[in-house]
Protein backbone atom coordinates (compact mmCIF):
# COMPACT_ATOMS: atom_id res chain seq x y z
CA UNK A 1 0.00 0.00 0.00
CA UNK A 2 1.46 3.92 -0.81
CA UNK A 3 0.53 5.95 1.81
CA UNK A 4 0.80 9.69 1.47
CA UNK A 5 0.88 11.92 4.79
CA UNK A 6 1.05 15.65 5.03
CA UNK A 7 0.59 18.31 7.30
CA UNK A 8 -0.07 21.71 4.37
CA UNK A 9 0.96 25.15 4.75
CA UNK A 10 -1.84 27.59 6.21
CA UNK A 11 -4.45 28.64 3.69
CA UNK A 12 -3.31 32.41 4.49
CA UNK A 13 -0.18 33.60 5.20
CA UNK A 14 2.91 31.21 6.29
CA UNK A 15 3.73 30.14 9.77
CA UNK A 16 7.00 32.31 11.08
CA UNK A 17 8.66 28.71 11.94
CA UNK A 18 8.01 26.61 8.98
CA UNK A 19 10.95 24.66 8.29
CA UNK A 20 12.33 25.16 11.53
CA UNK A 21 10.54 22.08 13.32
CA UNK A 22 9.00 19.14 11.88
CA UNK A 23 5.55 17.73 11.97
CA UNK A 24 5.77 15.48 14.47
CA UNK A 25 1.75 14.41 14.30
CA UNK A 26 1.81 12.93 10.99
CA UNK A 27 5.38 11.76 11.84
CA UNK A 28 4.20 9.60 14.44
CA UNK A 29 1.41 8.46 12.24
CA UNK A 30 4.02 7.30 9.84
CA UNK A 31 5.98 5.64 12.21
CA UNK A 32 3.08 3.99 13.73
CA UNK A 33 2.46 2.35 9.79
CA UNK A 34 5.70 1.86 8.94
CA UNK A 35 7.00 -0.18 11.95
CA UNK A 36 3.69 -2.62 11.60
CA UNK A 37 3.92 -3.08 8.10
CA UNK A 38 7.23 -2.57 6.78
CA UNK A 39 5.98 -3.27 2.82
CA UNK A 40 3.90 -0.30 3.06
CA UNK A 41 5.68 2.73 1.70
CA UNK A 42 4.94 5.77 3.82
CA UNK A 43 5.57 9.49 2.67
CA UNK A 44 6.19 11.73 5.51
CA UNK A 45 5.74 15.18 4.01
CA UNK A 46 5.82 18.52 5.41
CA UNK A 47 3.90 20.79 3.07
CA UNK A 48 5.43 24.23 4.25
CA UNK A 49 8.56 23.36 2.03
CA UNK A 50 6.70 22.64 -1.39
CA UNK A 51 4.64 24.29 -3.22
CA UNK A 52 0.90 22.98 -3.95
CA UNK A 53 2.30 21.90 -7.39
CA UNK A 54 5.42 19.65 -6.06
CA UNK A 55 2.70 18.30 -3.16
CA UNK A 56 0.01 17.07 -6.20
CA UNK A 57 2.95 15.34 -7.84
CA UNK A 58 3.92 13.57 -4.57
CA UNK A 59 0.14 12.64 -4.32
CA UNK A 60 -0.01 10.84 -7.63
CA UNK A 61 0.43 6.95 -7.20
CA UNK A 62 -0.83 7.20 -3.74
CA UNK A 63 -3.55 4.44 -2.57
CA UNK A 64 -3.98 6.76 0.33
CA UNK A 65 -3.88 10.17 1.38
CA UNK A 66 -3.65 11.06 5.21
CA UNK A 67 -4.29 14.98 5.63
CA UNK A 68 -3.33 16.81 9.04
CA UNK A 69 -5.18 19.43 9.70
CA UNK A 70 -5.34 22.85 11.90
CA UNK A 71 -7.76 25.36 11.20
CA UNK A 72 -5.38 27.25 9.79
CA UNK A 73 -4.48 24.64 6.63
CA UNK A 74 -7.72 23.11 6.20
CA UNK A 75 -8.96 24.48 3.03
CA UNK A 76 -5.62 23.86 1.96
CA UNK A 77 -6.30 19.80 3.47
CA UNK A 78 -9.90 20.43 1.08
CA UNK A 79 -7.82 21.59 -1.96
CA UNK A 80 -5.03 18.44 -1.74
CA UNK A 81 -8.10 15.78 -0.97
CA UNK A 82 -10.48 16.97 -4.11
CA UNK A 83 -6.78 16.87 -5.99
CA UNK A 84 -6.47 13.29 -4.63
CA UNK A 85 -9.79 12.47 -5.59
CA UNK A 86 -9.63 13.68 -9.07
CA UNK A 87 -6.61 11.72 -9.77
CA UNK A 88 -7.58 8.25 -8.25
CA UNK A 89 -6.61 8.21 -5.00
CA UNK A 90 -8.31 5.66 -3.05
CA UNK A 91 -9.23 6.93 0.32
CA UNK A 92 -8.69 10.38 1.97
CA UNK A 93 -8.42 10.80 5.94
CA UNK A 94 -8.03 13.77 7.66
CA UNK A 95 -6.76 13.97 11.13
CA UNK A 96 -5.15 16.62 13.60
CA UNK A 97 -6.24 19.18 15.62
CA UNK A 98 -9.20 21.00 13.32
CA UNK A 99 -10.78 17.54 12.93
CA UNK A 100 -10.72 16.92 16.76
CA UNK A 101 -12.45 20.20 17.54
CA UNK A 102 -16.17 20.30 19.33
CA UNK A 103 -17.65 22.93 19.23
CA UNK A 104 -18.83 24.36 22.50
CA UNK A 105 -22.76 24.46 21.59
CA UNK A 106 -25.38 22.80 24.06
CA UNK A 107 -24.82 19.72 22.40
CA UNK A 108 -21.65 19.99 21.37
CA UNK A 109 -21.39 19.83 17.86
CA UNK A 110 -18.14 17.52 16.50
CA UNK A 111 -15.84 18.85 13.94
CA UNK A 112 -15.25 15.32 12.57
CA UNK A 113 -19.33 14.65 11.94
CA UNK A 114 -19.82 18.51 9.96
CA UNK A 115 -16.08 17.57 8.11
CA UNK A 116 -18.21 14.20 6.62
CA UNK A 117 -21.24 16.36 6.20
CA UNK A 118 -20.09 18.77 3.81
CA UNK A 119 -16.65 17.49 2.41
CA UNK A 120 -17.81 13.89 -0.33
CA UNK A 121 -13.64 14.17 -0.59
CA UNK A 122 -13.25 13.14 2.68
CA UNK A 123 -13.74 9.49 3.43
CA UNK A 124 -13.00 9.19 7.32
CA UNK A 125 -11.83 12.03 10.09
CA UNK A 126 -9.60 10.41 13.21
CA UNK A 127 -9.73 12.81 16.41
CA UNK A 128 -7.48 13.23 18.97
CA UNK A 129 -4.52 11.13 18.81
CA UNK A 130 -5.11 9.42 15.54
CA UNK A 131 -1.90 6.45 14.93
CA UNK A 132 -4.56 3.19 16.08
CA UNK A 133 -7.17 4.47 14.67
CA UNK A 134 -5.64 5.19 10.99
CA UNK A 135 -4.02 1.57 11.51
CA UNK A 136 -7.04 0.00 11.94
CA UNK A 137 -8.80 2.10 9.32
CA UNK A 138 -6.01 0.94 6.73
CA UNK A 139 -6.06 -2.84 7.80
CA UNK A 140 -9.97 -2.76 7.16
CA UNK A 141 -9.44 -1.04 3.49
CA UNK A 142 -6.64 -3.75 3.14
CA UNK A 143 -9.61 -6.30 3.47
CA UNK A 144 -12.42 -7.01 0.49
CA UNK A 145 -15.41 -6.23 3.04
CA UNK A 146 -14.03 -3.19 5.02
CA UNK A 147 -15.96 -3.23 8.63
CA UNK A 148 -15.22 0.60 10.47
CA UNK A 149 -17.73 0.41 12.95
CA UNK A 150 -16.33 -0.38 16.77
CA UNK A 151 -12.69 1.63 15.32
CA UNK A 152 -11.88 4.00 18.43
CA UNK A 153 -11.40 7.94 17.07
CA UNK A 154 -12.46 6.88 13.86
CA UNK A 155 -15.66 8.83 12.06
CA UNK A 156 -16.76 7.67 8.76
CA UNK A 157 -19.71 7.01 6.54
CA UNK A 158 -21.42 3.71 6.00
CA UNK A 159 -22.23 1.78 3.66
CA UNK A 160 -25.84 3.93 3.31
CA UNK A 161 -24.08 7.07 4.42
CA UNK A 162 -24.85 7.45 7.90
CA UNK A 163 -21.78 9.01 9.57
CA UNK A 164 -20.84 6.91 12.34
CA UNK A 165 -18.37 6.45 15.02
CA UNK A 166 -16.06 4.54 17.53
CA UNK A 167 -15.29 5.38 21.33
CA UNK A 168 -13.48 8.59 21.42
CA UNK A 169 -10.16 8.42 23.75
CA UNK A 170 -9.29 11.92 24.86
CA UNK A 171 -5.41 12.25 24.74
CA UNK A 172 -3.96 12.62 28.06
CA UNK A 173 -0.70 10.11 26.93
CA UNK A 174 2.90 12.53 25.88
CA UNK A 175 3.81 11.51 22.96
CA UNK A 176 6.94 9.89 23.21
CA UNK A 177 10.10 9.96 21.29
CA UNK A 178 10.92 6.60 20.83
CA UNK A 179 7.76 6.07 19.14
CA UNK A 180 9.20 8.09 15.76
CA UNK A 181 10.72 5.95 13.19
CA UNK A 182 13.33 9.23 11.80
CA UNK A 183 13.76 7.24 9.02
CA UNK A 184 10.78 8.66 7.38
CA UNK A 185 12.11 12.17 7.71
CA UNK A 186 15.13 14.27 6.69
CA UNK A 187 16.28 16.08 9.51
CA UNK A 188 19.34 17.80 8.29
CA UNK A 189 17.12 21.05 6.92
CA UNK A 190 15.37 21.77 10.05
CA UNK A 191 18.49 21.23 12.35
CA UNK A 192 20.09 24.01 9.68
CA UNK A 193 16.86 26.18 10.07
CA UNK A 194 17.31 25.54 13.68
CA UNK A 195 20.88 26.74 13.75
CA UNK A 196 19.90 30.18 12.14
CA UNK A 197 17.61 31.17 14.56
CA UNK A 198 18.18 29.72 17.92
CA UNK A 199 22.37 29.54 17.79
CA UNK A 200 22.49 29.64 21.56
CA UNK A 201 21.24 25.88 21.24
CA UNK A 202 22.95 22.79 19.85
CA UNK A 203 20.85 22.38 16.19
CA UNK A 204 21.03 18.37 17.13
CA UNK A 205 17.35 18.28 18.37
CA UNK A 206 14.74 16.30 19.07
CA UNK A 207 11.10 17.47 19.55
CA UNK A 208 9.61 16.22 22.49
CA UNK A 209 6.87 16.47 25.56
CA UNK A 210 7.31 16.48 29.23
CA UNK A 211 4.03 16.67 29.74
CA UNK A 212 0.64 17.71 27.79
CA UNK A 213 -1.95 19.82 28.85
CA UNK A 214 -1.40 23.20 31.16
CA UNK A 215 -1.98 23.81 34.70
CA UNK A 216 -3.71 27.28 33.75
CA UNK A 217 -6.06 25.94 31.22
CA UNK A 218 -6.73 23.09 33.87
CA UNK A 219 -7.66 26.54 36.22
CA UNK A 220 -9.22 28.46 33.45
CA UNK A 221 -7.17 29.08 30.88
CA UNK A 222 -6.54 31.95 28.65
CA UNK A 223 -9.69 32.94 26.13
CA UNK A 224 -7.76 32.01 22.81
CA UNK A 225 -6.37 28.79 23.78
CA UNK A 226 -7.30 26.08 21.34
CA UNK A 227 -4.90 22.87 23.07
CA UNK A 228 -6.68 19.64 22.09
CA UNK A 229 -5.25 18.00 25.46
CA UNK A 230 -7.92 18.29 28.33
CA UNK A 231 -5.46 17.30 31.09
CA UNK A 232 -2.16 18.54 32.67
CA UNK A 233 -0.36 15.00 32.90
CA UNK A 234 3.19 14.79 32.85
CA UNK A 235 6.13 12.21 31.65
CA UNK A 236 6.95 10.19 34.16
CA UNK A 237 10.43 11.56 34.46
CA UNK A 238 12.73 8.09 34.42
CA UNK A 239 10.79 7.48 31.62
CA UNK A 240 11.87 10.57 30.30
CA UNK A 241 15.22 10.44 30.28
CA UNK A 242 15.26 7.25 29.14
CA UNK A 243 13.74 7.97 25.64
CA UNK A 244 16.17 11.25 25.76
CA UNK A 245 18.98 8.86 26.09
CA UNK A 246 17.83 6.58 23.32
CA UNK A 247 17.04 9.28 20.92
CA UNK A 248 21.04 10.79 21.75
CA UNK A 249 22.26 7.37 20.95
CA UNK A 250 20.46 7.37 17.48
CA UNK A 251 20.68 10.79 16.41
CA UNK A 252 23.38 12.32 18.62
CA UNK A 253 21.12 14.49 19.75
CA UNK A 254 22.11 17.33 22.57
CA UNK A 255 18.98 19.23 22.87
CA UNK A 256 15.04 18.56 23.65
CA UNK A 257 12.19 21.01 22.27
CA UNK A 258 9.46 20.57 25.38
CA UNK A 259 6.35 21.29 23.08
CA UNK A 260 4.29 20.39 26.20
CA UNK A 261 2.43 23.67 27.15
CA UNK A 262 3.83 25.69 29.98
CA UNK A 263 6.27 23.48 32.08
CA UNK A 264 6.27 25.91 34.80
CA UNK A 265 2.57 25.50 35.92
CA UNK A 266 3.86 22.74 38.10
CA UNK A 267 6.80 23.33 39.98
CA UNK A 268 6.92 20.31 41.66
CA UNK A 269 7.08 18.17 38.08
CA UNK A 270 9.97 20.34 37.15
CA UNK A 271 11.81 19.76 40.56
CA UNK A 272 11.15 15.76 39.92
CA UNK A 273 12.41 16.53 36.52
CA UNK A 274 15.85 17.50 37.34
CA UNK A 275 16.69 15.52 40.28
CA UNK A 276 15.75 12.24 37.78
CA UNK A 277 18.15 13.49 35.21
CA UNK A 278 20.84 11.16 34.98
CA UNK A 279 24.87 12.40 34.98
CA UNK A 280 25.38 11.62 31.41
CA UNK A 281 22.60 13.77 30.21
CA UNK A 282 23.44 16.58 32.64
CA UNK A 283 24.55 19.04 29.28
CA UNK A 284 21.47 18.50 26.99
CA UNK A 285 19.76 21.79 26.42
CA UNK A 286 16.15 22.41 26.53
CA UNK A 287 13.73 24.67 25.09
CA UNK A 288 10.30 24.92 26.20
CA UNK A 289 6.84 27.65 27.14
CA UNK A 290 5.89 28.75 30.12
CA UNK A 291 3.56 31.23 31.55
CA UNK A 292 5.09 34.73 32.76
CA UNK A 293 3.73 34.83 36.26
CA UNK A 294 4.91 31.06 37.27
CA UNK A 295 8.38 32.28 36.46
CA UNK A 296 9.38 33.35 39.88
CA UNK A 297 13.25 33.09 41.21
CA UNK A 298 12.82 29.90 42.02
CA UNK A 299 11.53 28.57 38.72
CA UNK A 300 13.77 30.45 36.98
CA UNK A 301 16.47 28.86 38.72
CA UNK A 302 14.90 25.44 37.62
CA UNK A 303 15.03 26.18 34.44
CA UNK A 304 18.57 27.48 34.89
CA UNK A 305 19.65 24.01 35.93
CA UNK A 306 18.32 22.28 33.69
CA UNK A 307 19.94 24.28 31.09
CA UNK A 308 16.77 25.96 29.55
CA UNK A 309 18.34 28.09 26.81
CA UNK A 310 15.14 29.49 24.95
CA UNK A 311 11.70 29.93 26.91
CA UNK A 312 8.57 30.54 24.54
CA UNK A 313 6.55 33.42 26.26
CA UNK A 314 2.75 34.44 25.69
CA UNK A 315 3.11 37.98 26.84
CA UNK A 316 -0.16 38.65 25.38
CA UNK A 317 -0.25 42.39 25.86
CA UNK A 318 1.03 45.32 28.28
CA UNK A 319 -2.21 46.18 28.72
CA UNK A 320 -3.83 44.78 32.14
CA UNK A 321 -7.17 45.53 30.52
CA UNK A 322 -6.38 43.13 27.63
CA UNK A 323 -4.93 40.70 29.50
CA UNK A 324 -7.97 40.36 32.11
CA UNK A 325 -9.93 40.34 29.23
CA UNK A 326 -7.96 37.25 27.73
CA UNK A 327 -8.23 35.65 31.13
CA UNK A 328 -4.37 35.78 31.61
CA UNK A 329 -4.39 35.29 35.40
CA UNK A 330 -1.22 38.51 35.54
CA UNK A 331 -0.96 42.15 35.03
CA UNK A 332 1.65 43.39 32.28
CA UNK A 333 4.04 43.58 35.06
CA UNK A 334 4.89 39.79 35.38
CA UNK A 335 5.95 40.03 31.76
CA UNK A 336 8.45 42.23 32.50
CA UNK A 337 9.62 40.44 36.05
CA UNK A 338 9.88 37.05 33.64
CA UNK A 339 11.99 39.31 31.11
CA UNK A 340 13.91 40.56 33.86
CA UNK A 341 14.72 37.17 36.07
CA UNK A 342 15.47 34.92 32.49
CA UNK A 343 18.18 37.57 31.51
CA UNK A 344 20.00 37.73 35.08
CA UNK A 345 20.49 33.76 34.34
CA UNK A 346 21.14 34.30 30.58
CA UNK A 347 18.20 32.32 29.35
CA UNK A 348 17.08 33.52 25.85
CA UNK A 349 12.85 34.49 25.28
CA UNK A 350 11.17 33.77 22.33
CA UNK A 351 7.88 36.17 23.08
CA UNK A 352 4.61 36.48 21.72
CA UNK A 353 1.36 39.16 21.78
CA UNK A 354 -1.68 39.09 20.46
CA UNK A 355 -4.05 42.52 19.14
CA UNK A 356 -7.40 41.85 19.00
CA UNK A 357 -9.07 40.61 22.46
CA UNK A 358 -12.65 42.14 23.53
CA UNK A 359 -12.13 45.83 24.19
CA UNK A 360 -8.94 46.12 22.32
CA UNK A 361 -8.89 50.30 21.30
CA UNK A 362 -6.12 52.51 19.91
CA UNK A 363 -4.75 53.75 23.74
CA UNK A 364 -4.41 49.63 24.84
CA UNK A 365 -2.62 49.09 21.43
CA UNK A 366 -0.78 51.77 22.50
CA UNK A 367 0.29 49.71 25.71
CA UNK A 368 0.73 46.70 23.62
CA UNK A 369 3.50 48.47 21.26
CA UNK A 370 4.99 50.45 24.55
CA UNK A 371 5.78 46.71 26.11
CA UNK A 372 7.13 45.68 22.79
CA UNK A 373 9.61 48.62 22.53
CA UNK A 374 10.58 48.28 25.84
CA UNK A 375 11.00 44.04 26.33
CA UNK A 376 13.45 45.00 23.18
CA UNK A 377 16.14 46.38 25.60
CA UNK A 378 16.31 42.87 27.46
CA UNK A 379 19.35 41.48 25.98
CA UNK A 380 17.71 38.16 26.36
CA UNK A 381 15.05 38.63 24.07
CA UNK A 382 15.24 36.72 20.84
CA UNK A 383 12.36 36.88 18.82
CA UNK A 384 9.08 38.88 19.69
CA UNK A 385 5.85 38.08 17.24
CA UNK A 386 2.76 39.67 16.88
CA UNK A 387 -0.59 37.55 16.32
CA UNK A 388 -3.90 39.21 15.51
CA UNK A 389 -6.90 37.04 17.80
CA UNK A 390 -8.65 34.16 15.30
CA UNK A 391 -11.31 32.66 17.43
CA UNK A 392 -10.35 29.07 17.03
CA UNK A 393 -13.45 26.66 17.21
CA UNK A 394 -12.70 25.00 20.75
CA UNK A 395 -10.87 27.71 22.21
CA UNK A 396 -13.03 29.04 25.42
CA UNK A 397 -14.00 32.20 23.26
CA UNK A 398 -15.67 30.19 20.50
CA UNK A 399 -18.76 30.02 22.74
CA UNK A 400 -19.14 34.22 22.90
CA UNK A 401 -18.19 33.86 18.74
CA UNK A 402 -20.83 31.64 17.62
CA UNK A 403 -23.21 33.55 19.58
CA UNK A 404 -22.62 36.48 17.80
CA UNK A 405 -21.96 34.16 14.57
CA UNK A 406 -24.37 31.00 14.88
CA UNK A 407 -24.12 30.49 10.72
CA UNK A 408 -20.46 29.04 12.13
CA UNK A 409 -22.10 26.20 14.14
CA UNK A 410 -22.61 24.17 11.54
CA UNK A 411 -19.47 25.29 9.10
CA UNK A 412 -16.52 23.15 8.79
CA UNK A 413 -14.07 25.83 7.54
CA UNK A 414 -13.02 28.66 9.79
CA UNK A 415 -11.82 30.59 7.38
CA UNK A 416 -9.26 32.91 10.00
CA UNK A 417 -9.28 35.53 7.90
CA UNK A 418 -13.10 35.99 7.62
CA UNK A 419 -13.66 34.76 11.61
CA UNK A 420 -10.66 37.28 12.57
CA UNK A 421 -12.44 40.13 10.62
CA UNK A 422 -16.20 38.86 12.34
CA UNK A 423 -14.51 38.84 16.20
CA UNK A 424 -13.02 42.19 15.83
CA UNK A 425 -15.97 44.03 14.21
CA UNK A 426 -17.87 42.22 17.35
CA UNK A 427 -15.82 42.94 20.08
CA UNK A 428 -12.63 45.69 19.40
CA UNK A 429 -13.16 49.14 19.47
CA UNK A 430 -10.83 50.15 16.32
CA UNK A 431 -11.04 48.28 12.81
CA UNK A 432 -9.47 45.17 12.01
CA UNK A 433 -7.28 47.60 9.29
CA UNK A 434 -6.02 49.06 12.02
CA UNK A 435 -5.23 46.43 14.16
CA UNK A 436 -3.28 44.61 11.08
CA UNK A 437 -1.39 47.77 10.53
CA UNK A 438 -0.07 47.83 14.18
CA UNK A 439 0.76 44.06 14.63
CA UNK A 440 2.81 44.52 11.47
CA UNK A 441 4.10 47.56 13.03
CA UNK A 442 5.29 45.42 16.21
CA UNK A 443 6.11 42.54 14.21
CA UNK A 444 8.87 44.94 12.29
CA UNK A 445 10.00 45.42 15.63
CA UNK A 446 10.61 41.76 15.99
CA UNK A 447 15.08 40.91 16.34
CA UNK A 448 14.43 38.03 14.64
CA UNK A 449 14.50 38.16 10.75
CA UNK A 450 11.08 36.19 10.54
CA UNK A 451 8.29 37.92 10.43
CA UNK A 452 4.78 36.82 10.97
CA UNK A 453 2.91 37.31 7.29
CA UNK A 454 -0.31 38.61 7.29
CA UNK A 455 -3.55 39.15 4.69
CA UNK A 456 -4.94 36.73 2.18
CA UNK A 457 -2.24 36.58 -0.13
CA UNK A 458 -0.87 32.60 0.61
CA UNK A 459 2.90 32.71 0.36
CA UNK A 460 3.59 30.98 -2.92
CA UNK A 461 1.21 32.95 -5.09
C1 LIG B 1 4.76 22.13 17.61
C2 LIG B 1 3.63 22.99 17.16
C3 LIG B 1 3.81 23.73 16.00
C4 LIG B 1 5.10 23.67 15.18
C5 LIG B 1 5.09 22.43 14.25
C6 LIG B 1 3.79 22.29 13.49
C7 LIG B 1 3.67 21.02 12.71
N1 LIG B 1 3.43 21.15 11.43
O1 LIG B 1 3.76 19.94 13.27
C8 LIG B 1 5.04 25.03 14.43
C9 LIG B 1 5.72 26.05 15.31
C10 LIG B 1 5.66 25.08 13.03
C11 LIG B 1 3.53 25.28 14.44
C12 LIG B 1 2.89 26.06 13.52
C13 LIG B 1 1.52 26.29 13.56
N2 LIG B 1 0.68 25.98 14.59
CO1 LIG B 1 1.15 24.83 16.06
N3 LIG B 1 1.44 23.78 17.57
C14 LIG B 1 2.44 23.04 17.91
C15 LIG B 1 2.13 22.35 19.27
C16 LIG B 1 2.88 23.08 20.37
C17 LIG B 1 2.47 20.86 19.30
C18 LIG B 1 2.00 20.07 18.08
C19 LIG B 1 2.59 18.69 18.11
O2 LIG B 1 3.64 18.44 17.56
N4 LIG B 1 1.94 17.77 18.81
C20 LIG B 1 2.40 16.39 18.95
C21 LIG B 1 1.84 15.53 17.83
C22 LIG B 1 2.25 14.10 18.01
O3 LIG B 1 0.43 15.64 17.92
P1 LIG B 1 -0.49 16.21 16.75
O4 LIG B 1 0.28 17.06 15.82
O5 LIG B 1 -1.73 16.74 17.31
O6 LIG B 1 -0.83 14.84 15.95
C23 LIG B 1 -1.63 13.81 16.51
C24 LIG B 1 -3.12 13.95 16.22
O7 LIG B 1 -3.54 15.30 16.05
C25 LIG B 1 -3.37 13.11 15.01
N5 LIG B 1 -3.04 13.62 13.68
C26 LIG B 1 -2.42 14.76 13.31
N6 LIG B 1 -2.31 14.81 11.97
C27 LIG B 1 -2.85 13.67 11.47
C28 LIG B 1 -2.99 13.23 10.16
C29 LIG B 1 -3.61 12.00 9.94
C30 LIG B 1 -3.76 11.49 8.55
C31 LIG B 1 -4.09 11.23 11.02
C32 LIG B 1 -4.75 9.94 10.78
C33 LIG B 1 -3.95 11.69 12.34
C34 LIG B 1 -3.32 12.91 12.55
O8 LIG B 1 -2.52 12.02 15.28
C35 LIG B 1 -1.26 12.54 15.74
C36 LIG B 1 -0.53 11.52 16.56
O9 LIG B 1 -1.24 11.20 17.75
C37 LIG B 1 0.58 22.53 19.37
C38 LIG B 1 0.02 22.70 20.78
C39 LIG B 1 -0.16 21.36 21.42
N7 LIG B 1 0.26 21.25 22.63
O10 LIG B 1 -0.64 20.42 20.80
C40 LIG B 1 0.34 23.78 18.51
C41 LIG B 1 -0.96 23.86 17.70
C42 LIG B 1 -1.22 22.52 17.05
N8 LIG B 1 -0.63 24.83 16.66
C43 LIG B 1 -1.64 25.57 16.32
C44 LIG B 1 -1.60 26.54 15.29
C45 LIG B 1 -2.82 27.41 15.15
C46 LIG B 1 -0.50 26.66 14.44
C47 LIG B 1 -0.37 27.62 13.23
C48 LIG B 1 -1.63 27.70 12.37
C49 LIG B 1 0.05 29.00 13.78
C50 LIG B 1 0.06 30.11 12.73
N9 LIG B 1 -0.78 31.11 12.92
O11 LIG B 1 0.78 30.05 11.77
C51 LIG B 1 0.83 27.00 12.46
C52 LIG B 1 0.39 25.97 11.41
C53 LIG B 1 1.54 25.39 10.65
C54 LIG B 1 1.18 24.13 9.91
N10 LIG B 1 0.99 24.20 8.62
O12 LIG B 1 1.03 23.08 10.54
C55 LIG B 1 -2.85 25.28 17.18
C56 LIG B 1 -3.95 24.55 16.42
C57 LIG B 1 -5.32 24.96 16.86
C58 LIG B 1 -6.34 24.62 15.84
N11 LIG B 1 -7.60 24.62 16.22
O13 LIG B 1 -6.06 24.39 14.70
C59 LIG B 1 -2.22 24.49 18.39
C60 LIG B 1 -3.13 23.45 19.02
C61 LIG B 1 -1.79 25.55 19.45
C62 LIG B 1 -2.89 26.49 19.89
N12 LIG B 1 -2.98 27.64 19.31
O14 LIG B 1 -3.68 26.26 20.74
N13 LIG B 1 2.93 24.61 15.47
S1 LIG C 1 -2.23 29.77 26.04
FE1 LIG C 1 -0.62 28.67 27.19
S2 LIG C 1 -0.88 29.42 29.33
FE2 LIG C 1 -2.74 29.96 28.26
S3 LIG C 1 -4.13 28.24 28.72
FE3 LIG C 1 -3.14 27.80 26.72
S4 LIG C 1 -1.36 26.54 27.16
FE4 LIG C 1 -2.04 27.51 29.11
Amino acid sequence: MNITLICPQNYHGASATGGIYYPMGILLVGSLLKDTFPAWNVDVIDGELYSSLELEQRILGSDVLGLSANTNNYQSCLELAQFAKRHDVKRVVIGGPHASVVLPLNPPIPMAELILHHQQTIDAVTVYDGENAFLQYLAQIAKRQPHFGGIPNLWFRDTNGSIQHGDIILPIKPPRFTDMNFSLIDLTPYRQEHKKEFPAMSEKFVEGFTHVGCAWREKLGCSFCDIPYPFNNYQAPGRFWRDVRESRRQLMVDAVKDYGDCLTGNPERVKALLAARPLDLEDLALSCYGRSSEITEDMADLLNQLHVKYLYIGFDAGDATMLKNMQEGYSPKANYAALERLERRGIYVTGSLILGAPGESRETIGHTEKFAREALHYSNLAQLHCAILTPFPSAPLAKVFLERNPDFSQQDIWDSEITTKRWISSFCEVPHEYIEEKAREINSLNPSSRKRYFGLQRPQD
